[in-house]
């Protein structure tokens, strides 16, 4: 395994981190955690959010960092909340989601995983398709109780193998093949 002092991720959120050094483990790749508040900046595109998330982590921990920024993609209410996910789980939750969606249920979530270093600014994405469920089923983190991946009948938060089909494996999977052939 590579040593832990070679790679860090950079995040204010803890479930991030370990679902993150989880699955890196299972590719052999050693993660640590560099604990941070990062400013997103306001846009729609995700991948221009991590890119700047990326340089600044890579500013303030000085060693080659991955940094991870998610969505929630709500086909009815037409992506949203998308680049908003996390202000709009701290504002209106799981609860209020599910108090605008009909009939139409389906939904994605989508990963981007940005490494920088010195010389490398890369990005990464996963996409996992799925639907939100009728009510909060399970005691999963965000939108976990929520979301149910396609082919499945149970949320992330009720599936005992979110790590090896989530967005975040996806993206993750992507990296550590690039990585661990540079
Ligand atoms: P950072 O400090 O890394 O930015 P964050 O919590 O702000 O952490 P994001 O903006 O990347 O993270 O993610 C948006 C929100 O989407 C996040 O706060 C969660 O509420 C939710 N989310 C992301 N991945 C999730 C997952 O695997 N399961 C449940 N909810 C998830």
């Amino acid at each position: 395994m590579r040593q832990s002092f070679d790679l860090f991720f950079a995040s204010s959120n803890d479930h991030k981190y370990h679902e993150a050094k989880r699955i890196l483990n299972n590719f052999g790749i050693d993660l640590s955690f560099f604990k941070c508040v990062l400013e997103e900046i306001q846009s729609n595109s995700l991948n221009d959010i991590a890119i700047k998330k990326a340089k600044d982590a890579f500013h303030e921990c000085k060693k080659p960092v991955i940094i991870e920024d998610d969505g929630l993609f709500i086909e009815s209410l037409n992506g949203f909340p998308g680049p908003y996910s996390s202000f709009v789980f701290t504002t209106i939750g799981n609860e209020g989601i599910l108090n605008l969606l009909k009939k139409n249920r389906n939904a994605k979530f989508v990963s981007i995983i940005t490494y920088c270093d010195k010389n490398s600014l890369r990005s990464f994405v996963g996409n996992l398709d799925g639907t939100i469920s009728n009510s909060k089923q399970g005691n999963g983190w965000g939108y976990d109780p929520i979301f149910i991946p396609i082919k499945m009948k149970k949320t992330f938060a009720e599936i005992s193998n979110k790590n090896e089909l989530s967005h975040r494996y996806k993206a993750l999977k992507k990296f550590s093949s690039w990585y661990l052939d540079k």
